[in-house]
C-alpha cells in the first residue's frame, strides 16, 4: 500500500467472473465457452479490476472441473493473470482445484465457523499452506451475523482463532461482515447497511492488519432491474463503507458511477435508505426509483448537455467521465482559442485532471474510473505533440540541441503523464530527452546516464514513496561520484524542493 488515503488504495474485485452473479458468464461456462468465458475476465481486468471473483458454483456445472479448466486458461493470459484472483466457492474440493492451478498468492472466498472451530481452523491450514489470503465471513454456528455486534464478535473470535492457533499473518486475512439487502420492506432489515459500516470501523480499530470485503450488489438487492438505482445505491455504500475502513469489494469494475454525478435527489433518498435517516426511507426511494428505471438512454441524452459548456469544461467533463469521443476536437478548439499548444496542457487539461485527482482523492472516484481519465488525457496530450513540435521547427530550436537530459519515473511508480508532458516541453526547448518510461530502476537510470552522457537526469514520481526512491538515486548519484544535475518532479514532491537540482536527502 502506498498511500494513507483510504480512498485511493482500494481495491476492486471484478465480480463479472461469478456464475451466480451474472447469467451471461454461468451460460458461457455451461456451454464450456472458455473463450467467451476468458473475454468477461478480461474486460474486467481492462475496466480496472484490481483482483477477478471465480465462482462457477451452479447446478449444471461441474464445479471441479470448470475451476481447474478456466485458471489454467487465465495461466496462459498474462494480460488476465497480471491480476490475483480470489476464488470463490461454497464448496471445499472446488477451492483446492483452484488453488493447485492458480499462479501467485490467491484469495479464497471463502472460509468460516459455520461448521464450528475445528472444520475452520482446518480449512484455514489448507489455505495457509497454498500460501493463500482467505475471506473470513461473517457466519458461525448460530448462523450469518447481521448485527453490528454479532458481525464483531465474530470476527474478532476467528480473527483470534487464525493469530493464536495457525500463526495466520493478520494482512492475509478479509473480514466479510455481510452486505445485505436494504430496503426490502421488512423494517428489521433497515438497519443492515449501518451493521455493516459501524461492524467494519471497529474490525479496522480493534483487528491489526485485517481487511474488510464484501459483494455490494447485494445491498440493491430490492432493486432487481433498476440498473440506476442499484448503480447509485453501490456509489453510495462504497463511500461510507471506505469512510469506515472498507479496503476491498466485490463489484462489477467500470459500473461505478463517480458519487457526485449520482442524481442529486436519487442520492439524498439512497442516502436515508443505507443510513437508516427517516422511517418512510424506502417508500420515498420507491417512489423516485421508477423515475429512473431504464434510465439509460434518458441519462445518455442528459449526458449530452455538457457539449453545450464552455471548452474548458468539456474537457473536464471528459477527463472526468473517461470520455474520449470528443477530446480531439475539444483539445484542437482549446489550442486554436490559446497562444501556445503547451497553455492547453498547463491550463484545461492540468485543471481537469486536479479535479480527477480532486474526486480520487475524496472517495468520489474509483481506480478504474482514473484509468480511463489518463487514457483521456494521454490522447489530448497526443493530439498536441505534433503542433509543439512544429513550433521548435519554426523558433530553429531543432537545429541546435540544447543538451540532452535523461526522463524516469523511478521505480516503483507508474504515473507516467507528468514526466511525458514535461519530456515534450523540453524537446520543444530544443534538449534532446532519453525516455526510460516508468518503474525505473536505479541502476539503470545511472548506468544510461553514464553510457548516453547525459546533460541532466530528470525523475518523476507521484506516490510519497517515489520521494525516498529519489533520494536514493541522489545518494548513489553522489556515492558514484556524478556531478550531473539532478530534476525531480510529480504532484507529491514538496514545492519547495519541485523542480530542482540534486537536494541533500541525508
Ligand atoms: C492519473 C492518476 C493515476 C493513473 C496513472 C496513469 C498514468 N499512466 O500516469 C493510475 C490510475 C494508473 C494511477 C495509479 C495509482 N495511483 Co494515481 N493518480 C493519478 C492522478 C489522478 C493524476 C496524476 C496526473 O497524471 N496528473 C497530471 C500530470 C500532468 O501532473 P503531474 O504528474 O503532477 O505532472 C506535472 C508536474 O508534477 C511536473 N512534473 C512531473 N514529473 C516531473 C519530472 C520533472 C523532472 C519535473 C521537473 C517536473 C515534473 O510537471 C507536470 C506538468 O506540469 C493523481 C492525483 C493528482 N492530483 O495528481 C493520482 C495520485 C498521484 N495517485 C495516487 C495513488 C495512491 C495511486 C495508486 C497507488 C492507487 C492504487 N491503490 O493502486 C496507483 C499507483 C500505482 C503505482 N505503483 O504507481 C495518489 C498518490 C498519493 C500519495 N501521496 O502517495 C494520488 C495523489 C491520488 C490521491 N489523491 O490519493 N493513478
Amino acid at each position: 500500500m502506498t498511500s494513507s488515503n483510504p480512498f485511493a488504495n482500494f481495491i476492486i474485485v471484478g465480480e463479472r467472473t461469478n456464475v451466480t452473479g451474472s447469467a451471461k458468464f454461468r451460460k458461457l461456462i455451461e456451454a464450456d465457452d472458455y473463450a467467451g468465458a476468458l473475454a468477461v475476465a478480461r474486460q474486467q481486468v481492462e475496466a480496472g479490476a484490481n483482483v477477478l471473483d471465480v465462482n462457477v458454483d451452479a447446478a449444471m456445472i461441474d464445479g471441479v472441473k470448470a475451476m481447474r479448466t478456466f485458471m489454467n486458461l487465465i495461466a496462459t493470459e498474462p494480460d488476465i493473470a497480471r491480476v490475483p484472483m480470489m476464488i470463490d466457492s461454497s464448496k471445499w474440493e472446488v477451492i483446492e482445484a483452484g488453488l493447485r492451478c492458480v499462479q501467485g498468492k490467491a484469495i479464497v472466498n471463502s472460509i468460516s465457523m459455520k461448521e464450528g472451530e475445528a472444520a475452520f481452523l482446518a480449512h484455514a491450514r489448507k489455505v495457509r499452506r497454498y500460501g493463500a489470503a482467505c475471506v473470513v465471513m461473517a457466519f458461525d454456528e448460530k448462523g450469518q451475523a447481521d448485527t453490528a455486534h454479532r458481525k464483531t464478535e465474530i470476527c474478532t473470535r476467528a480473527y483470534h482463532l487464525l493469530r493464536d492457533e495457525l500463526d495466520f499473518p493478520p494482512e492475509d486475512i478479509i473480514f466479510d461482515p455481510n452486505v445485505f439487502a436494504v430496503a426490502t420492506g421488512i423494517d428489521e432489515h433497515n438497519d443492515y447497511a449501518n451493521a455493516f459500516f459501524a461492524a467494519t470501523r471497529i474490525i479496522r480499530e480493534t483487528l491489526p492488519h485485517a481487511h474488510i470485503s464484501g459483494g455490494l450488489s447485494n445491498v440493491s438487492f430490492s432493486f432487481r432491474g433498476n440498473e440506476p438505482v442499484r448503480e447509485a445505491m453501490h456509489g453510495v455504500f462504497l463511500y461510507h463503507a471506505i469512510r469506515n475502513g472498507m479496503d476491498m469489494a466485490i463489484v462489477n469494475a467500470g459500473a461505478l458511477p463517480v458519487y457526485d454525478d449520482i442524481e442529486p435527489e436519487l442520492r439524498d433518498r439512497v442516502e436515508d435508505v443505507l443510513l437508516n435517516r427517516r422511517e418512510d426511507g424506502t417508500e420515498r426511494l420507491l417512489e423516485i426509483a421508477e423515475r429512473f428505471k431504464g434510465g439509460e438512454k434518458r441519462r445518455d441524452v442528459k449526458d449530452m448537455s455538457w457539449r453545450e459548456k464552455p471548452v474548458g469544461e468539456r474537457i473536464t467533463h471528459a477527463l472526468v467521465h473517461g470520455l474520449n469521443e470528443f477530446i480531439v476536437a475539444d483539445t484542437e478548439e482549446a489550442r486554436l482559442e490559446l497562444p501556445r499548444p503547451l497553455h492547453v496542457i498547463e491550463g484545461p487539461l492540468m485543471d481537469g485532471m486536479s479535479r480527477v485527482g480532486d474526486l480520487f482523492g475524496a472517495g468520489k472516484m474509483f481506480l478504474p474510473q482514473v484509468v480511463k481519465s489518463a487514457r483521456v488525457m494521454k490522447q489530448a496530450v497526443a493530439h498536441l505533440v505534433p503542433f509543439m513540435e512544429e513550433e521548435k521547427q519554426r523558433s530553429g530550436l531543432a537545429a541546435k540541441p540544447n543538451g540532452k537530459i535523461l526522463m524516469a519515473t523511478v521505480k516503483g511508480d507508474v504515473h507516467d503523464i507528468g514526466k511525458n508532458i514535461v519530456g515534450v516541453v523540453l524537446q520543444c526547448n530544443g534538449y534532446e530527452v532519453i525516455d526510460l518510461g516508468v518503474m525505473v530502476p536505479c541502476e539503470t537510470i545511472l548506468e544510461t546516464a553514464r553510457r548516453e552522457k547525459v546533460d541532466a537526469i530528470g525523475l518523476s514520481g507521484l506516490i510519497t514513496p517515489s520521494l525516498d526512491e529519489m533520494c536514493f538515486v541522489a545518494s548513489e548519484m553522489e556515492r558514484q561520484g556524478f556531478t550531473l544535475p539532478l530534476l525531480i518532479g510529480g504532484a507529491t514532491t514538496p514545492r519547495s524542493t519541485s523542480p530542482m537540482p540534486r537536494a541533500p536527502c541525508r
